[in-house]
């Protein structure tokens, strides 16, 4: 409880720092787009910040740098970049459109360095992107560097991929080509060659306060009963002893990335800095990695706590000043509602699907989609100023992140569904299509999760080997099915490159010794050149994919109902078959099932889409339905009632 009214003080603070920009914003027009921002976030800031170090002899101290470090951004921010906030800030619910279209994947696999993305930007064109995310690119010291997760700097482009001139040039013709750029931001930890960790090992204790050391096992006992293992075969524990230190630091990954102690406020300055600096390169979007883990506390399991939100919150209004462009998105695999906690046009604006991603799969293996929808009924629908990332691979392992209380409802078993998901997935289970690999399996919790492409997880893997073309058939069905979904439900859906031509597992990496230990480097494939040469031809396996894929594509850019917000999920009357209505004017109906799925014209009807007239947006065929709608094996309709006239 505060004993002052804060909002009062709030505006007391900011008439007492505002003198502070003078020397820094000299020119009338911009010094007034900065100062009306202000007033418009500075409340919000300093409420957070408050709630955060307000009881710190130094908060104001901090407010002052904050300020300082804010204005100075503003300052050196690009022409062209101030441009596009002021665009952004015209249409804010621009990432919105059914137009989105994403793709991701690293630089060094799909297109060897940022010259060679470059030189992708036509087959970018192609495919209707949008958005571009690129894999951590910033340096990483090799052989410790978690596929570019543990960062050593934030302002250097790793040297086998370019220069950081380069990485600006590329986001300079991404846009002028209507691409968007997203880069990670690794926020939780820092890699432990990092210069602030250096520092740290040398003894300087303005870094050492950066990170959580101890000088023994007392605390970190305390702490580690709480906390979830993220790997427990490569990584047990989350606390790591250096010898150099004598010290036992956080670490909640790898022992090389060092978690960051956000309970000082110089380290959410000095990530402030990081964030602007990144956004005056021209980046639009931040994914906020494993954001979950930022705030520690004693006694609970360190992830999701009230202070995370805080943090982002606070994050987020203070880049509505400096550089409103940029859009944050959370990467939280987490609970079901946890997920959803981080996304709001307050904090983040866009988050990874991961509910809708587990949810196509259970179906997938179940074809069933009774559970699916429970859940998706239950937590897609989001605020109307921030939108999902839809998607069905990233370049981490699938954790099966349903709600056991959810799954109870639904008369299922949380435990032992996820053993058989898990089953299901590495092809332990009798007549599964899927050629997955056991990913960080702990015998403590028995947990586990899957590594694999779409293309292997699907079927196309072990169909091919065994040269069985109606099996082909079929896998080729899911993805399209998976696709079909992904592209009409509303938010943006995420290619991971690769998967638009059917790239199965790449088991490269099982000779070399940097990445042996990590099987998630089998779904991040290189670029398939032949596959890629291929997309065009009906007759393979990629053409089969991407042709349909780029119809499904372009039809979407065609229907404004597919737009973010108003998705509604339908009772079928057959449980093989998920349903639902975009506004009141489109119905996607998706058969999870090999065999064909009927649904009745009554309930077609009830839904206000009559049989006689019903049209598939994605080929554009009018439907002839005699009886009832027959659903081919995994097809996937996008129907419209349209009359003749
Ligand atoms: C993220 O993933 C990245 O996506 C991984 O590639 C990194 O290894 C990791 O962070 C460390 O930077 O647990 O299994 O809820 O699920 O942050 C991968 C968020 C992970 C975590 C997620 C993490």
């Amino acid at each position: 409880m505060q004993s002052f009214n804060i909002h009062a003080h709030a505006a007391l603070t900011l008439s007492r720092l505002l003198p502070l920009i003078d020397p820094i914003l000299t020119n009338g027009a911009p010094r007034r787009t900065f100062e009306s921002r202000l007033q418009v976030y500075f409340p919000t800031i300093f409420r957070l910040l408050y709630e955060l170090y307000g009881d710190r002899y130094d908060f104001y101290y901090h407010l002052e740098q904050l300020l300082i470090d804010l204005a100075h951004a503003f300052d050196e921010r690009p022409v062209e970049l101030h441009a596009l906030d002021e665009q952004r800030i015209a249409q804010p619910n621009w990432f919105q459109s059914h137009d989105m279209m994403g793709a991701v994947g690293y630089v060094d696999r799909f297109a060897g360095t940022l010259a060679g993305i470059q030189a992708k930007i036509p087959y970018f064109k192609e495919l209707g992107l949008t958005y571009l995310h690129l894999m951590p690119l910033f340096n990483s010291p090799p052989g410790k560097s978690d596929g570019g997760y543990a960062v050593s700097s934030f302002r250097e482009v790793d040297p086998r991929l370019g220069t950081m001139p380069e990485l600006k040039a590329l986001m300079r013709e991404l846009r002028a080509n209507g691409m968007s750029l997203v880069l990670d931001f690794v926020f939780n930890h820092t890699s432990d060659e990092h210069e602030w960790a250096k520092k740290a090992q040398a003894g300087d204790e303005h870094y050492q306060a950066f990170y959580w050391m101890f000088d023994d096992r007392t605390l970190p006992d305390q702490y580690e009963p709480h906390l979830r293992e993220i790997f427990p075969e490569q990584a047990p524990g989350c606390f790591t002893y250096r010898a150099d230190l004598q010290k036992w630091i956080w670490t909640t990954f790898y022992p090389f990335q060092w978690d960051l102690n956000y309970r000082n406020p110089d380290v959410f300055r000095a990530m402030l800095g990081e964030i602007l600096f990144l956004a005056n390169q021209g980046v639009e979007v931040l994914r906020l990695d494993a954001v979950p883990f930022i705030w520690k506390q004693l006694g609970t399991n360190c992830e999701n706590l009230p202070q995370t939100h805080v943090i982002i919150q606070a994050l987020n209004a203070l880049v509505r000043i400096a550089a409103p462009a940029l859009l944050f998105k959370s990467e939280a695999i987490v609970h079901p509602r946890d997920v959803r906690s981080y996304v709001s046009g307050h904090e983040a604006q866009l988050s990874y699907n991961p509910i809708l991603m587990v949810s196509l799969w259970e179906a997938l293996a179940t074809r069933d989609t009774a559970f699916m929808r429970h859940t998706l009924t239950r937590y897609f629908p989001l605020a109307d100023d921030c939108t999902w990332i839809n998607y069905i691979r990233s370049h981490d392992d699938i954790g099966w992140g349903f709600a056991d209380e959810d799954a109870a409802e639904m008369g299922i078993n949380g435990t032992d569904h996820r053993f058989f998901l898990n089953l299901f997935y590495i092809g332990r289970f009798p007549n599964s299509f899927a050629v997955g690999y056991p990913f960080n399996f702990n015998p403590r919790t028995l947990d586990m999760r899957v590594s694999g492409t779409l293309a292997s997880l699907a079927g196309i893997e072990q169909a091919t080997k065994q040269g069985d073309p109606h099996k082909l058939s079929l896998a080729i069905g899911r993805v399209l099915l998976v696709y079909g979904v992904l592209l009409s439900i509303g938010g943006i859906p995420l290619i991971y490159l690769g998967d638009e031509i059917g790239t199965i597992n790449d088991y490269s990496y099982r000779g070399d010794p940097a990445l042996a230990a990590d099987n998630r480097w089998l779904h991040r494939p290189y670029a398939d050149d032949i596959g890629y040469a291929q997309r065009a031809d009906s007759t393979t396996v990629a053409g089969r994919i991407f042709l349909p894929l780029s119809q499904m594509i372009r039809a979407r850019k065609m229907l404004p109902v597919l737009a973010n917000g108003h998705t509604h999920f339908v009772e079928t009357g057959n449980t093989h078959v998920l349903g639902y209505r975009r506004h009141d004017d489109l119905l996607v109906l998706a058969n999870f099932s090999e065999r064909e799925q009927m649904v009745m014209t009554t309930i077609l009807a009830t839904l206000g889409f009559e049989t006689t007239a019903l049209v598939d947006t994605i080929t554009d065929q009018a439907l002839k339905i005699t009886n009832d709608l027959t659903l081919e094996p995994y097809q996937v309709l996008w129907l419209v009632v349209r009359r003749s006239t």
